[in-house]
Parts: structure tokens; C-alpha cells; sequence
């Protein structure tokens, strides 16, 4: 054989299947976290609940009701794995495509591109993971190729049951990962390609961009706006403009003349500053970075030894080698003294795929240009391409954590498991309702792909599609910059950005009747603050996604296969978005009984047109749901339908390195509602929990801890246990509190 194959079991979630062509240097994947154990013989391997034949170049698996009958072979400088497709099917993952939820049938590529303009269907976009999810109603199993080279994946679009995965690569690591569940699957390809970071509590706020607010006093007017409409936003992010001749780390001295002083004057009204960053390093001679770059050896070289040169914002440009270590170490130098320096909160990597002025695409592909690996070996860029950014955000990461911060990064490009160090958001969409619900598809395959913290340009980025037919000009419409915030308050990430040359799309900027659907849209993103938080957390710990396709939660529903325009978040509520021109929409419900979060009425499975006036998003709950709800100062309320449920509430200080959460146990089981004493407290632990409960009668009696507590009325503040109803029962009642409704 030209190539050889060895196959192991890690830690019982994931067989890996490596194969190298014969006489080539292996190079570790930045992607994955956890090391192989057992080393299968050829021949029959049962281990746990794994059956595998390895024959020669085939492998045979059983595991969890499922099954992949895998054959590798090598030719042409490519490494190909075929598997089987059966016709009842489905394929999910693939991270960020431009495609329905359910991959069944398409063939995609993976080859981070700055796609601006894309539309449904471009292929491919700016991330690349190369994760897919096969599901039946036997249950799922897990696929991931891991090679950082260019991968072409086919499911089905070719030969209707089989799969191909053609990888332009010497090495390829694959792996199969077992269920028995879609949602097994996906936490354990997390458990793989490790937990996605903890970000500070301040990222869950509504963040505010353009390409570009400046000068310097611009940007105070636009905190202060947001400040005077009674707008909360916590960040304001600073695109190219603030450079010096796009020089990173430097700025524009006429426009920003005092950024110590901007960065102050943010932090005290409140709002972080987020500064974008790009891997361009401008070739000049007198500039400090480039010089501290050459003479470091940290920039990428050609293969005769000389600087590869490419075309940036900045012009002639150098990229930095982020592939070996004492480059990232410089690199996350710069980061820190960037940060520490102008009192910067976070980094927004752009750019990263990476792309550039003068290649096709605007993204740089080569034979010619070498990385540098930690072992010194030099490396031809495309095999290392999808990585680019992955190692830029490990480096920047750590120049964050060297400052002290608990990092958020921004990033637009990525590869499996760019979750540990950064968020991402799906670079430049469109302001048109096609991209209203083509984010929405693009974010779910996301989410289930491990990337939980994302979010898209509300109101959308561009408003000119190149090649886009017909009327090439879009304009944005008061209606839908609501529609998108109608789901995007829903999303971890809450960005507005809008490109240059385009009109200010702030949320005042289609006037008062806009404004205050927004304003109220932003009031109840404010309140699911807890929830939001304690499920980032729970990301960070189990691997859960934070947003969740109906899949995700219901793999035995035949109707929600297809469904990429409803969405969970978390395990209990149900946004089902309005993304077209209209004020109903039909609502496909799971099994069970649901609560209309603003009626309170109870619906149950099936097809459901509901109405959804402007401002208004169709959200439904769960039974036994209990949603943690920031109501006022010190009170946490807790939005609880009646049945069978639990949740943890996950609080900490929001913003130091390393936290050890303060955590609340709640559980609801019939008419019985536990609160349970916080764990590892904190002075500002919220000591009064507001009950909200969906109820269609009125209880005759209600008692704490065993005690009837008297109907008053009350307002939303700490104090004695009392309850009081107008439509919803709330309840009012100190942690390690028993309440029964009766
Ligand atoms: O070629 O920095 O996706 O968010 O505003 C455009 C300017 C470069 C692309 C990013 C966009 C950003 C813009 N950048």
C-alpha cells in the first residue's frame, strides 16, 4: 500500500481511523484535545459497546444500533473514504454552509473563503469543519475528517447510498463518533475538540458596529445615543478606520488622537471596546511590528526562504506565522500590550480565512507559501489553510489571558475547535429577507457543529450582491431590521454591523415605531440574561449547544427532519421566526403541550398558524420549563410552566479568569416547585426568586415550605413570601423554598 492506516479507540466516544501516505511526517491536529488509548488489532475488535472489523484498508462498525462500512484508499495525492447512505438517512453538521439544515444530498467543500456577496447555496463560506452527523430512526453516528486541507464532501449528491470525503491531504484523521443520540453525538465531537471558552458575562449585551464609527468623538456620540433612547449596549466595536494606514496595533492619530481617553470614557457609561484585528502586517521597514516580525522569523516565507508577500488593507502586506509557537507567543505579546496599553476588551479577528487582494476569491491558497510547525518542518500553506485561524485565535487568546482578561474573541473564519478560544459570526451576509432565513439555517448547522457561541450581522452586513440578478440593491426596511432582532435577541452573539457606504442602521435609525419594537425586543434579550448566561456555561461544561435545531431535542419527530426555521434555545423555549414579509406564520410544535410565552395559551402538537404583529416573535415553552429571568436588582425571576422539568442557573462575577460558578438548583414536578439554595454564593447572589407561573386557573391555596402564604399584591422587589395573580401566579420566595400550589 502507498499509505498505511492504524486505528485506535479514544475513550470510548470516538474510534479514529489514521491514515498517512507511506513515508510522510505526521503533523498533529490543532483540532482535537483528547489522545487515542487502545490500538485495534486487524481482524474482530469488541470494546464496550463497539464491534469493529478491520480488513486492509476497510473497516467494519457496529456501535449503538448504528453502523459505517468504511473503505480508504489513496491515489493522486488525495486520501478518498467512501461509507454507506441509506435511503431513510438524514445528514446534519458540516458547520457553516449556506444550505438547508438537513445536508442530505449536496456536495460541499471545505476551504475558508472570505465569501462577500454569498448567498443561499454559495459554497464554501469562511469556516471549515469537516463534522457530519448521520442520522436514522435507529439513531445518529458521527463523522469527522480531520484534515486541515482542502475536503470535498459528497452525501449522496453523486451515488444516492454512498458518502465520499476526498481529501486533498497526505495525512487524515478520521473519526467516528457514536450516539446513540444527535445530541450524544454532538457533545462528545465537543468532548473531542474541546469544551467552547467561557466568554464574559458583559458579550451577552447588544453590541454595536459599523465598518467604521469614527472620529473618536463619533463613537462616544453613539454610546451615548443608545444611553438616551434608554438603549442597552455593552459593546462598541472599532473597524479598520482606527489604523494608521491599516498598520495593526497602531492608530490614526486624526481620528482617534486619545484612545486611553475613549476607552475610559466607555468604561464608564458601561461599554467594552472591541477592536478589530487583521493578519495583515504592513511590509514597511520603519513600522514596529513588521520589524519585531522579521527580525523574530514569525512571518510565513516562501519556499526559496524569502518573505511571502500578499496584498492586505494595509497594501503590501506580511501574515503572520501563527503555526508555530514562538510566533504565537509574539503574537499574543502584541495582543497584550494592545489591550493593556488603550484599555482594549476584546479582539474581532477578521480576514483570517486568510484572505487576500490578489489571490482568486480574495483568499490565499499556495503551494509556495510555507508555515513554519512547532517541530521547525516547513509546511506548504494548503495543507494547513482551514487552520489559519485557529492558530491566530489560540495566540490571541493567550495575549488576552496575559492581560489579565477573561478573552472574548470575535473571529469570521475557524476550524473544529475554534470554540475553545473565540465566537463567530457569519461574516458579511445581506440585508434581504433570503438572508433573514438563511442566517438562521446557517447558525443552526453551526451550533450542532460545536461552535455554540454565534451570531450574524443584524440587519445584515452588505447591500449589494455581486452577480446577485435582477435588482442587484438592497435596502434595508424598518420591518426587517425587527424581523432580525425578533431572532437574533435569541442568539448568544447580538451584533448590529452594517458595511461601509451604506445607510446607519442603529436601532433609531427608521425612526420611533421602530425604535421602541426594538427597545422592548432588547428589554426582554435584557431579561434572558440568566438564562442566556447559565447556558453558556452549561456549553462550557457539558458541551451543549446553546441554540438548538428541533432535531437536536426531538430525534424521534419525523416532521422536524427538515425543520431549519424554528429553533430551541436551550432545552425550553421554541422561537419559530417570522422570515418573510407577513404578520402570521405556521408553527410546527413537538410532542407535548406548549405555552404562547405572550398569550399564555396552551397549544399542542401539530401545525399551528399563529399570529405574529410586527415586535412580536412567535416563542413558545415547554412543559416544565424554568427559565431564569433578570426581573430588577437582586431579584431573579423564573419563568416556570407547569410539569416535569429541571435547571441549573449559572452565575459568577461575569468578567474574572477561571470562575467557579455560583450555581441554583430549580425543579418543578406537577404542582410542586423547588428552589433549592445557592451553591458557592456570591454577595450580589440574587436573595429573592420571583416565581412567574403559567397557570389557567386560580390556585385555591399556595404555601411555602408548608406554610399558606397570603394573596398581596406586590411590587418587584425583595421581600417576605407572598403570591398575587393577573393572568400569570407569581410568587415571591427566598432560595431553599418548597412552593405548592394547591
Ligand atoms: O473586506 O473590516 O466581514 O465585518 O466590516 C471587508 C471591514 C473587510 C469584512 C468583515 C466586515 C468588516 C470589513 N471586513
Amino acid at each position: 500500500m502507498e499509505f498505511s492506516m492504524k486505528v485506535n479507540l479514544i475513550n470510548d466516544d470516538a474510534l479514529k481511523v489514521s491514515v498517512i501516505k507511506s513515508g510522510s511526517k505526521y503533523r498533529e491536529s490543532p483540532a482535537v484535545v483528547v489522545k487515542p488509548s487502545v490500538e485495534l488489532a486487524s481482524g474482530e475488535n469488541r470494546l464496550g459497546p463497539w464491534l469493529v472489523k478491520v480488513a486492509g484498508d476497510s473497516i467494519d462498525v457496529s456501535v449503538n444500533n448504528m453502523s459505517a462500512a468504511l473503505r480508504f484508499s489513496y491515489s493522486n495525492d488525495q486520501i478518498i473514504v467512501r461509507g454507506n447512505l441509506g435511503l431513510n438517512d438524514s445528514v446534519y453538521g458540516l458547520g457553516e454552509k449556506a444550505l438547508p439544515l438537513n445536508r442530505k444530498r449536496f456536495r460541499v467543500t471545505m476551504w475558508n473563503t472570505d465569501a462577500y456577496g454569498y448567498r443561499y447555496g454559495s459554497d464554501p463560506l469562511y469556516v471549515s469543519i469537516p463534522f457530519f452527523i448521520i442520522t436514522n430512526k435507529n439513531g445518529a453516528i458521527g463523522h469527522f475528517a480531520d484534515s486541515t486541507a482542502k475536503v470535498i464532501i459528497d452525501l449522496g449528491a453523486e451515488k444516492e447510498n454512498e458518502f465520499t470525503v476526498i481529501v486533498n491531504d497526505y495525512q487524515l484523521d478520521y473519526y467516528i463518533i457514536r450516539g446513540p443520540r444527535l445530541r450524544d453525538v454532538v457533545t462528545r465531537f465537543i468532548n473531542l475538540t474541546g469544551k467552547p471558552t467561557l466568554m464574559p458575562k458583559w458579550v451577552l449585551g447588544h453590541q454595536q458596529s459599523r465598518y467604521s464609527y469614527y472620529p473618536q468623538d463619533r463613537v462616544i456620540e453613539v454610546i451615548k445615543a443608545f444611553k438616551e433612547k434608554g438603549l442597552d449596549n455593552t459593546v462598541v466595536y472599532l473597524d479598520i478606520h482606527y489604523m494608521d494606514g491599516y498598520r495593526i496595533f497602531t492608530w490614526n492619530k486624526d481620528r482617534f488622537p486619545n484612545p486611553i481617553d475613549l476607552a475610559k470614557v466607555a468604561h464608564e457609561l458601561g461599554v467594552k471596546l472591541v477592536t478589530i484585528v487583521d493578519p495583515y502586517i504592513k511590509v514597511d521597514p520603519n513600522y514596529q511590528v513588521f520589524k519585531e516580525g522579521i527580525n523574530g522569523n514569525h512571518l510565513s516565507l516562501d519556499d526559496d526562504g524569502g518573505l511571502s508577500i500578499i496584498q492586505g488593507w494595509p497594501g503590501k502586506s506580511a501574515l503572520p506565522d501563527f503555526f508555530n509557537r514562538e510566533a504565537r507567543e509574539w503574537w499574543a505579546s502584541l495582543i497584550e500590550r494592545w489591550v493593556k496599553e488603550y484599555g482594549i476588551d476584546g479582539i474581532w479577528l477578521d480576514m483570517n480565512e486568510p484572505a487576500a487582494f490578489d489571490y482568486p476569491n480574495h483568499t490565499v491558497s499556495s503551494k509556495t507559501i510555507t508555515h513554519r510547525l512547532d517541530d521547525g518542518s516547513r509546511v506548504p500553506h494548503d495543507f494547513l489553510h482551514n487552520a489559519y485561524a485557529l492558530y491566530e485565535a489560540m495566540a490571541t487568546y493567550d495575549g488576552l489571558v496575559k492581560a489579565g482578561k477573561r478573552p472574548f474573541i470575535l473571529s469570521r473564519a475557524g476550524y473544529a475547535g475554534i470554540q475553545r478560544y473565540a465566537a463567530v459570526w457569519t461574516g458579511d451576509n445581506t440585508s434581504n429577507w433570503e438572508h433573514l432565513r438563511l442566517q438562521l439555517q446557517i447558525l443552526l448547522g453551526l451550533s450542532i457543529s460545536g461552535v455554540t457561541f454565534i451570531g450574524s450581522d443584524v440587519g445584515g452586513f452588505a447591500k449589494y450582491v455581486p452577480g446577485g440578478g435582477g435588482n442587484m440593491l438592497f435596502t434595508l426596511s424598518p420591518e426587517l431590521l425587527v424581523r432580525w432582532y425578533e431572532w437574533a435577541i435569541f442568539f448568544p452573539l447580538l451584533r448590529n454591523h452594517a458595511s461601509i457606504g451604506s445607510p446607519d442602521q442603529e436601532p433609531w435609525a427608521f425612526g420611533p415605531r421602530t425604535l421602541e419594537l426594538i427597545k422592548n425586543l432588547l428589554r426582554l434579550r435584557a431579561r434572558l440574561t440568566p438564562y442566556l448566561y447559565s447556558l453558556m456555561w452549561l456549553s462550557h461544561v457539558n458541551g451543549e449547544p446553546i441554540v438548538r435545531p428541533l432535531i437536536y431535542e426531538y430525534p424521534n419527530d419525523e416532521e422536524v427532519i427538515n425543520i431549519d426555521d424554528e429553533f430551541m434555545l436551550g432545552p425550553f423555549m421554541l422561537i419559530a421566526p417570522v422570515l418573510t414579509s407577513g404578520n402570521a406564520r405556521e408553527v410546527y410544535l413537538p410532542e407535548g403541550e406548549w405555552v404562547n410565552m405572550w398569550s399564555g395559551e396552551v397549544l399542542s402538537k401539530g401545525f399551528h398558524i399563529i399570529d405574529a404583529p410586527l415586535g412580536k416573535p412567535p416563542v413558545f415553552l415547554r412543559k416544565g420549563s424554568l427559565i431564569p429571568m433578570q426581573e430588577a436588582q437582586g431579584v431573579l425571576g423564573v419563568l416556570t410552566v407547569l410539569g416535569e422539568g429541571e435547571f441549573t442557573v449559572y452565575d459568577d462575577d461575569g468578567e474574572s479568569p477561571s470562575p467557579t460558578p455560583s450555581t441554583l438548583s430549580l425543579r418543578i414536578s406537577g404542582e410542586s416547585i423547588n428552589v433549592g439554595n445557592w451553591v458557592n454564593p456570591m454577595p450580589q447572589s440574587p436573595s429573592s426568586i420571583l416565581l412567574e407561573v403559567y397557570v389557567n386557573k386560580e390556585p385555591g391555596k399556595v404555601t411555602v415550605n408548608d406554610i399558606e402564604v397570603t394573596k398581596a399584591r406586590f411590587a418587584i422587589e425583595p421581600g417576605p413570601p407572598s403570591w398575587y395573580m393577573d393572568k400569570m401566579l407569581y410568587i415571591r420566595v427566598m432560595p431553599g423554598s418548597t412552593v405548592k400550589l394547591n
